[in-house]
């Protein structure tokens, strides 16, 4: 069997092809494809026209394939009008637009947690609608993949581990929460019906020449497929899908939801096969790809050195002058300020180590659970320093791999099974040296 997994990331997105060959999985990109923020005056847009032309090129260059399955960032929409045509260009999450909703939103942030399991992000989809011009004019809403899923068969529906991001599904009955939805004054009309990864969309149509190729939901959130391409070999594990952002957490078979769970900002977002994906956004590699941006360099160009300092990365999930914040920071807080490139690189390496430490420590107390090991999955396992790094701040060993995580998981449900390594996996064990406890409470003590 020979699947087209479509991943799209915030800063790309792909067409791959998987096949199982001698028990792994073999995963090759047939095509490739940028994307990004889209600024127009105020706004910031994702330019869905071209990541639909890009998905069709890959399908064409992708040759037979026997089913294909979309994955990509959550929260986003399109609002669709009664006849099915989207109703403007879908707003990118990192759009400022719902500054402040979450913290004057009328139902309380105690009640919304214990009914969705969902940490207050200011992007979530249920912030996004609160300052929706477009709402009244739409019949339907469509999160990203189920949007173009729409676009190339002709189906609507809502892929459940993308809708439990939204900030409107019962994570405990893994059901749209109408109440709430009709609370929040929005039309449960509005949203489609849920359907598990694995179930069949609908078929490509026929205009577009492809054949009558079966459209597969899988994960469609992408950290839901990247937890799915997790080579794990027992349950014991931890995760990291660690990209623009750090994912870090844990899949548990059902949601912690008590108060401490809420203070400490974890999701419970739903994942594959009836599990829970327990996590915190940990702003993650966007620092360093915001510095690389700002220099107008690569990152092979900057060289690496030791250094000393580290800063919260939770402060820095906002765009603008990195460099310089990085350094203001370190200042603030008494430590030596980097005076390079490659001491600003490392003490950003340094730091989202240690944003991992805090994140894995949380979520084992918080759900009661214990782990071996902590994967690595996404564009972040190429990283051996930040790899190694994270092993010691973790004081754990760290398996990195698969680099595309997302779509492996993507395909690996397409093709029906789990479990299954997808690549080379690099082993880091933890190392001494550094008290990594005392490092923590210099910077966290107030
Ligand atoms: C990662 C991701 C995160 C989600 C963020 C915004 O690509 O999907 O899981 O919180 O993007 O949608």
């Amino acid at each position: 069997m020979r699947v087209a997994a479509v991943d799209l990331g915030a800063s790309s997105g792909r067409v791959m092809v998987g096949e199982l060959a001698s028990g792994s999985l073999v995963l090759s990109e047939v095509h490739r494809f940028w994307n990004g923020p889209v600024r127009v005056g105020d706004s910031l847009y994702w330019d869905i026209l071209a990541l639909y032309r890009g998905i069709l090129a890959g399908l064409r260059e992708a040759g037979p394939v026997d089913s294909i399955g979309i994955d990509s960032w959550a929260v986003d929409y399109g609002l669709l009008s009664p006849s099915g045509a989207l109703l403007g260009n879908p707003v990118h999450y990192r759009d400022s637009r719902t500054a402040g909703v979450a913290s004057s939103f009328p139902v309380p942030a105690s009640e919304l947690y214990s009914r969705t399991g969902v940490q207050v992000l200011p992007f979530n989809t249920i912030y996004q609608l609160a300052v929706e011009p477009l709402l009244a004019s739409a019949s339907q809403l469509l999160l990203i993949p189920d949007l173009l899923a729409y676009w190339l068969t002709g189906s609507m529906g809502a892929e459940v581990t993308n809708a439990s991001t939204t900030g409107l599904l019962d994570v405990r009955r893994r059901q749209w929460d109408v109440e709430l939805m009709r609370r929040v004054g929005l039309d449960p009309s509005l949203f489609g019906s849920l359907q598990e990864p694995g179930s069949r969309i609908g078929v490509l149509s026929s205009h577009l020449g492809l054949g009558p190729v079966p459209v597969v939901a899988v994960g469609s959130h992408d950290t839901a497929s990247a937890v799915v391409g997790v080579p794990a070999s027992s349950s014991r594990f931890a995760f990291i899908s660690c990209g623009t952002w750090s994912l870090v957490g844990l899949s548990l078979p059902s949601p912690v939801l008590s108060a401490e769970s809420r203070a400490a900002n974890f999701s419970n977002e739903l994942g594959v096969d009836g599990t829970v994906r327990y996590l915190r956004n940990v702003t993650g590699l966007w620092i360093l790809q915001e510095c690389l941006r700002s220099w107008g360099v690569p990152l092979s160009s900057v060289g690496s050195v030791s250094f000393g300092s580290v800063v919260d990365v939770e402060k820095f999930s906002e765009p603008g002058d990195m460099p310089a914040r990085i350094a203001a920071a370190c200042a603030r807080t008494g430590q030596k300020v980097p005076s390079s490139r490659a001491e600003t690189v490392r003490c950003i390496v340094d730091s989202l180590a240690l944003a991992h430490r805090r994140a894995l420590r949380s979520a084992m107390e918080l759900a009661g659970v214990d782990v071996d090991v902590v994967h690595v999955v996404g564009g972040g396992a190429q990283n051996a320093l930040l790899c190694q790094l994270t092993a010691d701040a973790c004081g754990m060993p760290v398996v990195a791999g698969p680099v595309e995580g997302a779509a492996a998981g993507n395909a690996l449900v397409q093709l029906g099974v789990r479990g299954v390594a997808c690549g080379e996996v690099v082993r880091y064990l933890p190392r001494g040296g550094v008290d990594w406890g005392a490092v923590e409470g210099r910077i966290f003590a107030s």
